[in-house]
């Protein structure tokens, strides 16, 4: 399997994160790149490569232009506007308000952050971009060689919307990938998310689109973030109804149940006979995770990897959440490994 990563990845480096009421070190770290290329690196998977840079057009094509713009000037409207410390949105166009995007930086923030969880530092904008070249470059490989890669990401991607950044998300990798391997002549896509949160962003990119599945296993949304989507009854909207199709699952799910919506979710992705699949991987699902609730063991992921690769369909993994850093490299190469060997 072809693994590709960037040391570029590791330019954003918050200081900070809103989390339960405390400003903490961010979840989302830098260190989480070194460790998973680390174990990649011992377990002799593949060949490790740099990306190729794409320029924004991909992005364009998914993503919101003054979206784009908003978050290449952030950190430096910040800045100017004499604030010290990293921003937080702290207000939003709630129920009722207007959708007037504000010209303060303050405003901004509201308007284009999905959660107060991530805050900006210099560099985020680069390390997006590092992030989607990643995405893009190992889908390149998949097109042309029909064999899996691997897209080491970093800042994840699943929570960005159309307009919106948030869950430690800016540019939607698998989104910009899925609409990139459309572009270049591809009819159907399927994009199967097992992050443990939800992929609301990927949902709402895909959601009136029916060259695109998307597929969902995650934390009930009745408890877990984004706690505003991801529920059973999204099955998408127009000609994508019956296109998105979710799993929400009960905090302290363990493997035995996780593993039948997995082997439910891989039938319809079958049945719907994509020449792609993308997946979202996320390892928070991990019982050591620290933000997360699910109960799966390491060894549960080689064999996720395995019935990952049952369809037979060109895979692209590309990484998103997996917080427990000791353990992330471990249980990534796992599923990685498990999908190569069968
Ligand atoms: N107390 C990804 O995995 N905060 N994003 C959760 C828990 C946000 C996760 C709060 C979690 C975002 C890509
Ligand atoms: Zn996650």
């Amino acid at each position: 399997m072809l693994i590709i990563h960037s040391e570029a990845t590791k330019k954003r480096c918050p200081k900070a994160e809103l989390n339960d009421g405390r400003l903490v070190t961010p979840f989302e770290c830098p260190e989480r790149v070194d460790i998973v290329l680390e174990a990649i690196k011992r377990s002799g998977l593949g060949e490790v490569r740099a990306p190729a840079a794409y320029g924004l057009e991909p992005v364009l094509a998914v993503h919101d232009r003054s979206y784009i713009e908003f978050l290449e000037h952030a950190w430096d409207d910040w800045v100017a506007a004499g604030y010290k410390g990293e921003p937080i949105p702290m207000a939003w166009p709630t129920r009722r308000m207007r959708e007037v995007i504000p010209e303060s930086i303050d405003g901004k923030l509201g308007y284009y952050a999905l959660s107060a969880d991530t805050t900006l530092c210099p560099n985020t904008f680069e390390a997006a971009q590092a992030s989607k070249d990643i995405a893009l470059s190992a889908l390149e490989h998949v097109l042309d060689s029909g064999e899996p890669a691997f897209g080491l990401c970093r800042p994840p991607g699943h929570h960005a919307a159309i307009d919106q950044y948030g869950g430690y998300c800016f540019f939607n990798n698998a989104a910009i990938a899925a609409q990139h391997a459309l572009d270049k002549g591809a009819q159907k896509v399927a994009i199967l998310d097992i992050d443990f949160h939800h992929g609301n962003g990927t949902q709402d990119i895909f959601y009136e689109r029916n060259d695109v599945l998307f597929v969902s296993l995650h934390g009930d949304p009745r408890s877990e973030f984004p706690h505003f989507l991801g529920y059973a009854d999204e099955t998408g909207r127009g000609r994508g109804e019956g296109f998105n199709l979710n799993y929400p699952l009960p905090a302290g799910t363990d493997y035995a149940t996780w593993s039948s919506a997995l082997d439910d979710a891989l039938g319809h992705i079958q049945q719907y006979r994509p020449e792609l699949l993308i997946v979202s991987l996320g390892v928070d699902t991990f019982e050591g995770d620290p933000i997360s609730a699910f109960r799966l063991k390491s060894d549960d992921y080689l064999d996720c990897g395995r019935r990952l690769r049952a369809p037979g369909i060109p895979t692209l993994f590309l990484l998103e959440g997996g917080y427990a850093v000791e353990e992330i490299g471990i249980n990534v190469v796992k599923v990685l490994s498990g999908f190569t060997q069968g």
